[in-house]
């Protein structure tokens, strides 16, 4: 077996699987996190470029921030990032499973003067189960409850599937804060600086501030899925989708590469590009 380049202490690992959500300090550096940055920062640029709306125009899902998806298949050095094995070795070992493969990457950018984020589970938007699936949050800058952290309800993962959220409207009544299944249980609010990870379980709710800084909130996260998972259920799901993978079959294929154990190389961007800006 392979050794994690990142080997996680008990108590982290344990934290994790108790509270739904953990955080990993200095995992990235400053020269890191400048290259990093830059190059997410020019594809959001070349995704949105002709974009000139101000916050205030957009609709409430875009109000919250600016997402674009997939930017491994189209940026050689993001691709670099999403299939770090630092990051997939820890993914693995946080969710206690053999191997993780990658679901999704994008960038998150809450804009100055960007809404909340309405309170959801991330699992419940797609045709999975409850297979164990994990996001790593990574803010390229320090991030505090004035210009967008996250706030986690400990232990809701352990709640299974609730009702989904409709994050793109925001118009739906249910609230899953006030879920039963929850048992009143409230979000803590989750402050880091650049270079750490925030990692969430694809089951625990969470939610983020609203931006009342001047300047963007930056922040790109890595989905990962364990390589056992299968689609369980027939709804439309890109990745799965442009894979081809039936319900009831084991999640692989184009655009779906194991990251840990690591491979040889780094995984080719698939054929068929997936860009998106926006839920998909
Ligand atoms: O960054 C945000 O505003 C929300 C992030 C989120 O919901 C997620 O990473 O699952």
């Amino acid at each position: 077996m392979k050794a994690f380049p990142i080997e996680l202490d008990a108590t982290v690992t344990r934290d994790f699987e108790e509270r739904g959500f953990v955080v990993t300090p200095d995992v990235l550096n400053g020269a890191d996190l400048d290259r990093y940055s830059a190059a997410v920062d020019t594809e959001v640029a070349a995704r949105t470029a002709g974009d000139e709306r101000a916050v205030a125009d957009k609709s409430l899902y875009e109000q919250s921030f600016v997402q674009c998806m997939r930017l491994w298949e189209t940026n050689d050095l993001v691709r670099e990032l999403t299939c770090a094995p630092q990051l997939a070795g820890i993914a693995t070992q946080l969710l206690d499973v053999d191997g993780v493969r990658l679901w999704q990457d994008q960038a998150l950018y809450k804009e100055a003067g960007g809404r909340e984020t309405t309170p959801h589970q991330d699992q419940t938007f797609w045709p999975l189960g409850e297979e164990a699936l994990i996001s790593a949050w990574i803010p390229f800058d320090n991030v505090t409850l004035h210009n967008g952290a996250m706030s986690y309800v400990p232990g809701s993962h352990r709640a299974g599937r609730l009702k989904v959220v409709d994050i793109t409207h925001s118009t739906d009544p249910y609230n899953i804060l006030s879920d039963p299944a929850l048992n009143g249980a409230v979000p803590e609010p989750v402050e880091v600086s650049a270079g750490s990870v925030v990692w969430h379980h694809g089951l625990t709710v969470h939610q983020a501030a609203a931006n009342l800084s001047s300047a963007t909130r930056r922040v790109f996260t890595i989905v990962y899925v364990s390589s056992s998972a299968r689609r369980v259920k027939g709804w439309y799901a890109y990745p799965l989708d442009r894979a081809g993978i039936a319900e009831g079959e084991l999640i692989q294929g184009e655009g779906l590469p194991v990251l840990w154990p690591p491979p040889e190389a780094l995984p080719e961007p698939p054929a068929n590009i997936g860009i998106a800006v926006g839920p998909q």
